[in-house]
């Protein structure tokens, strides 16, 4: 039986990769920090001999080679990071602890006590930071004036040019990753994923913060006697127009920048995958698509049938960026070509399920209130 180690269990893509690996027949031991409550919300469905949670701390060296000395697991998935950028720019050195030196930690202590174990880095297109590819008759060019936002990419060979402490600190780490799979001999790849969202993802990152506040909003209009169905908004109704201002308004930062966004659970396989091939590579992990932050708000504001976001919506400086990626959009062929990996979950259908489950949760919430 195969034994894996994941980092950073407690977070969205630890729970979807634990349920991967236990499908597969694995003995799965997630490793969490400590915390003084529970914080298992993501995993606590998980119901399997083959699954336990141990405790560590990525930052303590002697931590991370004891558990790794202990398990001698045949893979290891480092997911654990400080994942917020925007929180980077406050918390610059905790970011580059957790996210870099968390990292050679690992390398580490694979290299001193465990050299046959794989090893896969959450690398990220945050480290493209601000540089994309366009082909010109058949030739890269880099960061050229482009009109069409379909035409610009990155991939494997686009040169990395960070934004932020986070970036900064995970393209430190892929570097390290190469310089111990060249140097060293280890299994270790990098999979630069593009954003990837779902019903877990954390409530502060853009696309969560806006279905959770529509679902929220649905119910406040519900409760009030505003609305017939707390899964629709009926804005025809004056009333509903009037007094809508009474829940306080959406607040977001920059609607104009680009992402990639694909749906985890397709996002963990290709992890996967990785380590099943038998030389160690980086691969970029992506839909192919973009979309403006104004899109996913387009998407869904329309599943409740309104057209414009804008009354709902203040753009708040707070959570403008020092620095900002404008624009990303992968190019995931050489995953497609080397390792049969295809997203499944379209853009409309991760923004529907988000909204859905945000719907349901707030539906049990009330349930749990009446017994
Ligand atoms: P989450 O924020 O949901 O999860 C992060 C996990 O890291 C949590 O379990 C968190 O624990 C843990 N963690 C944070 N600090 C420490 C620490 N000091 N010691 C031990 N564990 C720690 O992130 P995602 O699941 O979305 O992302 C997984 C990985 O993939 C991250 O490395 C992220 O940077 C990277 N990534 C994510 C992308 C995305 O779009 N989701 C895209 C590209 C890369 P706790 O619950 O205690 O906070
Ligand atoms: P990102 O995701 O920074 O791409 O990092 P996030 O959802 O935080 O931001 C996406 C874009 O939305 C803009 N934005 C806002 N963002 C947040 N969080 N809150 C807001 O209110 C808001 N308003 C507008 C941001 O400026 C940005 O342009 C995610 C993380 O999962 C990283 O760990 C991962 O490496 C990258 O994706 C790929």
């Amino acid at each position: 039986m195969r034994k894996a180690l994941i980092t950073g269990i407690t977070g969205q893509d630890g729970s979807f990769l634990a349920e991967l690996l236990l499908e597969k027949g694995y003995e799965v031991v997630g490793l969490k920090r400590r915390a003084s409550t529970s914080n298992h919300d993501r995993i606590s469905h998980i119901d399997s001999e083959l699954f336990s949670v141990e405790e560590f701390e990525i930052i303590d060296s002697g931590s991370v080679y004891s558990i790794v000395d202990k398990h001698q697991p045949d893979e290891i998935y480092n997911l654990a990071a400080q994942s917020h950028v925007g929180t980077s720019f406050d918390q610059p050195n905790y970011t580059i602890q957790v996210n870099t030196i968390g990292v050679v930690n690992f390398l580490e202590a694979i290299r001193r006590f465990s050299p046959s174990t794989r090893f896969y880095q959450a690398s990220t297109s945050e480290m493209f930071g601000k540089n994309y590819d366009v082909l010109v008759d058949g030739e890269l060019v880099a960061n050229t004036e482009c009109e069409l936002n379909s035409e610009k990419f990155q991939d494997e060979a686009t040169s990395f040019e960070p934004q932020s402490p986070y970036g900064a600190a995970k393209l430190a780490s892929h570097h390290l990753v190469r310089i111990y799979r060249e140097g060293f001999g280890l299994h270790c790849s990098c999979g630069i994923l593009f954003n990837h969202e779902s019903e877990r993802r954390g409530e502060n990152f853009v696309t969560r913060k806006i279905t959770k506040w529509l679902a929220a909003f649905a119910k406040w209009a519900f409760d009030q006697g505003l609305d017939a169905d707390p899964r629709h908004f009926f804005f025809d109704d004056d009333n509903i127009h009037s007094r809508r201002s009474e829940f306080p308004k959406l607040r977001l930062g920059n609607l104009h920048a680009f992402r990639d966004w694909g749906h985890a659970e397709d996002y963990v396989k290709a992890m996967w995958l990785m380590l099943q091939q038998e030389e160690p590579e980086d691969y970029v992990i992506a839909t192919g698509e973009t979309h403006s932050v104004h899109d996913f708000l387009v998407h869904a504001f329309e599943y409740f049938e309104i057209d414009d976001y804008s009354d709902f919506v203040v753009i708040d400086p707070e959570f403008y960026r020092p620095a900002e990626v404008e624009y990303l959009r992968g190019e995931p062929s050489k995953a497609i070509e080397k390792l049969g990996w295809n997203p499944e979950v379209s853009f409309e259908d991760l923004v529907h399920r988000m909204l859905e489950s945000d719907l349901d949760a707030e539906e049990e919430k009330e349930l749990s209130l009446e017994l």
